[in-house]
């Protein structure tokens, strides 16, 4: 593969409504799309990060930067396939979302000229996933109760509640109060707590949670492991993992029984199916979670989803959960699952119409 230039796309998609985490208030969101043109053809690559650097240290400003002066010229000059993208980038430290990006982008031009998918390239062997939601903090619990009973009406196979210190046990045992034991339920403190509020979490161990998503902060794997020991919930990390590397240490250490795989946490899809392989050969279960993507970022990540290993829901809410337009056709639900995208590479086209409604700007880098 040659590239020859790269569309970086800032695009705006509204939100139904905000998206409140521990980490703070999404209201809109906003992403880089890359655009590949090559000599095999055109592809799509989708950069996860948020407009702020508060989930993680990347945000959009840095993300076009990245991308701009140091990604793309590493790949001027031809690429053997893919798996040679994240090699070549290696020399820039971090930034696993935009690199994400690109490895994406180049999957998707290498795929479709090979008409194979994403997900048998990957080795997805189910052709629909299991779907979750995530759930924002609430103002009050009417509010939240009124929300989670929505969402069971849609259908989902999992409710994750997102929480942190003042909204935690209260809103957990409303629910299950309201909803039963039943209802597939887990909790995500995006990285609230301290060691310290063991006692506290503790008092979650009483509804059944699937798990506990990241407590502790991001590079608290040995804080997180003596938390395992004191907590009969299993835990869960996100923002910890952003490696294969990373999966090895906690599994070693026993700082997690589940991972949530995020492509665009971890630096890409191919990263993430090692995380995959690895976790499986432990016998760690993992999920697909989600950055609110886009249908891009949405197609794909139902792809890594369809690996054997992915025994959880996954935060792969369909598009117009979030949004009321999307960049590609929408993804729709039916029965708690969506379809697995079956197409050459990513399996999904720019709509036009969405595109030009959400693109904020764009700029052209010849490589
Ligand atoms: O921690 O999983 C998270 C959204 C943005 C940043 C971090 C997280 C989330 C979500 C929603 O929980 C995931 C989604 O539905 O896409
Ligand atoms: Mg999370």
């Amino acid at each position: 593969i040659l590239i020859e230039r790269a569309e970086l796309r800032v695009i705006t998609l509204p939100l139904h409504r905000p998206f409140v985490t521990s980490f703070g208030v999404q209201r809109e969101r906003e992403l880089v799309l890359v655009r590949l043109f090559t000599n095999l053809g055109e592809g799509w690559g989708e950069c996860p990060s948020l407009a702020e650097p508060v989930y993680t240290h990347e945000f959009t400003a840095g993300a076009l930067a990245v991308l701009r002066d140091h990604l793309l010229p590493r790949l001027a000059g031809p690429i053997a396939g893919p798996s040679r993208v994240a090699p070549a980038l290696a020399g820039v430290k971090g930034h696993r979302a935009a690199k994400s990006a690109l490895e994406m982008a180049v999957l998707d031009v290498w795929l479709r000229a090979r008409s194979t998918s994403l997900a048998d390239h990957l080795g997805a062997e189910r052709t629909r996933v299991a779907v979750g939601v995530s759930i924002g903090i609430h103002e009050t619990i009417p509010g939240l109760l009124a929300d989670v009973e929505k969402k069971i009406a849609e259908g989902y196979a999992r409710i994750k509640l997102k929480i942190r210190p003042g909204w935690d046990v209260e809103p957990v045992r409303a629910v299950r109060k309201r909803f039963g034991d039943d209802v597939p339920l887990q909790v995500d403190a995006n990285a609230a707590y301290a060691l310290s509020d063991a006692r506290r979490l503790a008092e979650l161990d009483e509804f059944g949670l699937l798990l506990v998503e990241q407590p502790l902060a991001e590079g608290d794997l040995v804080q997180h492991a003596e938390l395992a020991r004191r907590l009969r919930t299993p835990l869960c990390l996100d923002e910890s993992i952003e490696s294969v590397h990373d999966t090895a240490a906690a599994i070693a250490l026993g700082s997690c029984r589940i991972v949530n795989i995020k492509p665009g946490r971890v630096g890409g899809y191919l990263e993430a199916r090692r995380i995959h392989d690895l976790a499986r050969a432990n016998g760690v279960a993992v999920w697909c979670g989600g950055l609110i993507e886009s249908g891009f970022g949405r197609a794909a990540n139902l792809a890594l989803a369809g690996l054997p290993g992915f025994v959880l829901p996954g935060d792969t809410s369909p598009s117009l959960h979030y949004f009321p337009f999307d960049v590609t056709a929408p993804f729709e639900m039916a029965d708690g699952h969506i379809d697995v995208p079956a197409g050459p590479g990513l399996g999904v086209e720019p709509d036009p119409e969405g595109l030009g409604r959400a693109t904020a700007r764009r700029e052209t880098v010849v490589v």
